[in-house]
């Protein structure tokens, strides 16, 4: 059985993110997605909220049957060696992730052995980021057709009891 890990912060999970969850399903029978904490980034979301919401992302859909939604609580390495995944999945806009991606990748590979597969972001999605959702939230804008619909619920009541 083949099977990938799929991490990010996913703060909160965007339909470009469930766009390489999808396709990453349709080349490994399992795909656990790894909800870490991004050392560079101050989270919106608590790690349960963001499980949860990804986890209500997937459910019911016949393109993430054989996904699974669990925290990574240290190294990313060891969540992928616990979770027996001969591969990382992760989803590229353009050169500027990939320039944070490749240290990534090879750090990884150094530390424990597992690659790293880069799949394109479908177009419609390349200009999707969990940042520029949080910023449109912030000023009252639109983010229902960037997300999923409990997590731009979830983002505008974070949002406001942080005000
Ligand atoms: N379309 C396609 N792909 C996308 C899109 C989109 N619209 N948006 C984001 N992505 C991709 C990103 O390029 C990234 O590959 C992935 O989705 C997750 O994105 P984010 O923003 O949710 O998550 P990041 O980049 O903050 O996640 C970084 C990690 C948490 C994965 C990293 O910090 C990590 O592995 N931490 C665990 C601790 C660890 O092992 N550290 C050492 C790493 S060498």
């Amino acid at each position: 059985m083949s099977i990938a890990v799929c991490p990010g912060s996913f703060d909160p999970i965007t339909l470009g993110h469930l766009d390489i969850v999808r396709r990453a399903n349709r080349l490994f029978d399992v795909v656990v997605v790894g909800v870490a904490r991004n050392a560079a980034k101050n989270a919106l979301l608590t790690a349960d909220q963001r499980v949860d919401l990804v986890r209500a992302a997937v459910a019911d859909d016949p393109e993430t049957a054989d996904v699974r939604v669990d925290v990574v609580p240290g190294l990313l390495v060891d969540f992928c060696r616990e979770a027996g995944a001969a591969a990382v999945v992760k989803g590229l806009r353009g050169g500027a992730d990939f320039d944070g991606e490749h240290p990534m990748a090879l750090m990884n590979r150094h530390l424990s052995g597992v690659e790293t597969i880069f799949l394109p972001a479908e177009q419609r999605y390349a200009h999707v980021a969990s940042s520029l959702v949080k910023d449109i939230a912030r000023h009252g804008g639109p983010i229902d057709d960037l997300v999923p619909s409990a997590a731009a619920e979830a983002v505008r009541s974070a949002m406001a009891h942080r005000a």
